[in-house]
């Protein structure tokens, strides 16, 4: 076995040389929770494999199981979890749930991960990780590229899953297929036909998920209406929270009410204003910073706390150490976790250390962004936005959106935004649009040329808009004048791009890099069924796009 490497992560778009991380994570993950992480994936599968078998016998999903498999899921997400001590506890949890099925399903000739028992040793179960891992991994490319887009894609699937079940919103379909695909993982036998189907069927049940989370934060907060939302600092102590979990925001601004505490949202977190259940609370005072990347700048001796309740979490320097607080999946070596008991997180922790720190001491100039254009709101609109086409004020849609990250390459995506014709309309959606939702772009007919959909979680949202609108032009989606420009970057991306090529959108632009995942003969299959382009200059991409597509 070639051990020269110390690890082998591939998952996401800032892989080291665009190969893989072999000795620590661009991320920042050191190779023992590299190996720990594996670790954890090979526990999982053995889970996967005995309760596939248990549901295929007609057993029952378990609620705490499934609670259990997409916290540990998603705590593998790039820039989630760097704390080994958590992946010791989730590799031992995984391993009494899986003697407890084993005692259930009795399983004869079953793969390896199925009877596999982890040492109580950290050091040996790293050695472990490394036996099951990637670094040892000798698999067909293909069959490995296919299997790690399923992993990977369901790693981002798990994510929506936590995030809805955290409101009580549960979809059988999907959690029993988050068993059977990663079950199949451990099929010697597998084809490259199989995994391809096993994919896609994957992209159909993440957007069964994402319409599940979707009616979960809608039902719960009410529908995402346009807001304006402060991007400027007020007087007083505070407590920014980032990350993508609204219930964890929601608990928070119930424990600060009258407290004295202004709470800000950061990151993925913005979209939280457009809901007006999370809104109507005085304190939510306003938005603080720019996307995930710049975290370290921003947090450098921030006078409050700082809630990151998913991802993406960075090695924290040392002057903002003490008052970063991780909830739910999210870990750092050093960092105070806020544990969920009895189903209540008590953010008291928080809070105090938010008023000792004293917080701005003066309040900033005002200015304003407007969020909060959900399905909801947009298709209210949809008449005026026939009109506007047909009147031909409104020449084309773009989809600008997904994932940001470090990489200079991902400056196309503001100089694409910045550089589309006045008579366009551009949507936008994840953390991608920090690096423009800043700026002016003015309106056209009726409305302003940005509109910023949600979260990357709302994916579903941009989607259900292009469905529409295809409905009520009479044409397929395919049809519109509508190109999406995605930038990815971790694994909830893998699993939205899956979605859209199951449902059918052909002619995507992807960028900055394609994922080092996938192998030269899967990339060309995706090229030729999908018509999958990689972004090239935003000059040369517009005027591909505004030629071929009226
Ligand atoms: Fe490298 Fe990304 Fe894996 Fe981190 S998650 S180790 S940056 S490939
Ligand atoms: Fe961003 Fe991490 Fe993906 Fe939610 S916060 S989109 S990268």
């Amino acid at each position: 076995m070639a051990l020269q490497a110390e690890m082998f992560c591939y998952q996401c778009e800032q892989v080291a040389g665009g190969k893989a991380c072999t000795k620590v994570g661009v991320c920042g993950k050191d190779s023992r929770v590299a190996s720990l992480q594996d670790l954890l994936i090979y526990q999982l599968k053995g889970i996967a494999y005995l309760e596939n078998e248990y549901l295929e016998k007609g057993g029952e999903l378990d609620d705490e199981l499934v609670d259990f498999f997409t916290e540990a899921l998603f705590s593998t997400l790039t820039n989630v979890n760097f704390d080994e001590e958590r992946f010791v506890k989730y590799i031992l949890k995984a391993d009494e749930l899986k003697e407890e099925m084993r005692k259930l399903v009795k399983p004869e000739g079953v793969p390896p991960a199925v009877n596999y028992r982890p040492p109580e040793d950290v050091e040996k179960m790293i050695v472990d990780g490394k036996m099951v891992g990637l670094i040892s991994d000798r698999t067909d490319e293909d069959i490995k590229s296919l299997r790690e887009l399923l992993i990977y894609g369901l790693k981002g699937m798990a994510a929506y899953a936590y995030h809805a079940r955290r409101l009580g919103y549960k979809d059988g379909e999907v959690d029993s297929f988050f068993f059977k695909a990663l079950a199949e993982t451990l099929r010697k036998d597998i084809t490259v036909e199989e995994l391809f189907e096993l994919n896609v069927e994957l992209g159909r049940k993440n957007y069964r998920c994402m319409e599940l989370l979707d009616k979960a934060h809608t039902e719960t907060f009410g529908h995402p209406s346009p807001t304006e939302v402060t991007i400027t600092k007020k007087r007083g102590p505070f407590i920014v929270v980032s990350g993508h979990d609204l219930k964890d925001l929601k608990d928070l601004l119930e424990q600060t009410e009258g407290k004295g505490v202004n709470v800000y949202t950061h990151g993925e977190m913005l979209p939280a204003h457009g809901y007006p259940g999370l809104r109507k609370y005085e304190h939510l005072v306003g938005n603080y910073g720019g996307a995930w990347q710049d975290q370290q700048k921003e947090f450098d001796n921030i006078p409050g706390c700082v809630l990151m309740t998913t991802n993406c979490l960075q090695p924290p320097l040392e002057s903002y150490r003490d008052r970063l607080f991780t909830t739910g999946p999210v870990g750092f070596k050093g960092v105070a976790h806020i544990e969920e008991v009895n189903g209540r997180k008590d953010f008291t922790p928080v809070i105090k250390k938010a008023l000792e720190l004293g917080g701005w001491e003066e309040d900033e100039p005002e200015r304003k962004i407007t969020v909060g254009f959900g399905h909801n709101a947009i298709l209210g609109l949809a008449g005026e936005i026939l009109d506007a086409v047909r009147d031909g004020k409104v020449r084309h849609f773009f989809l600008i959106g997904g994932c940001d990250g470090a990489k200079p390459g991902r400056n196309y995506y503001t100089e694409f935004a910045l550089k589309t014709p006045k008579d366009t309309i551009v949507l936008t959606l994840a953390c991608g649009k920090y690096r423009f939702n800043k700026l002016d772009f003015g309106r056209v007919a009726n409305f302003p040329r940005l509109l910023d959909v949600g979260q990357c979680n709302d994916a579903y949202s941009a989607i259900l808009v292009a469905f529409e609108l295809a409905k009520a032009f009479g044409v397929d989606v395919n049809e519109l004048p509508l190109t999406l420009v995605l930038s990815w970057f971790e694994q909830k991306a893998v699993a939205i791009l899956l979605t859209l090529l199951a449902l059918g959108f052909k002619n995507m632009y992807l960028g900055p890099s394609l994922p080092a995942f996938l192998s030269p003969n899967v990339l060309q299959v995706l090229v030729e069924r999908f018509g999958i382009k990689q972004i090239s200059n935003p000059e040369h991409d517009l005027k591909e796009i505004l030629s071929s597509k009226v």
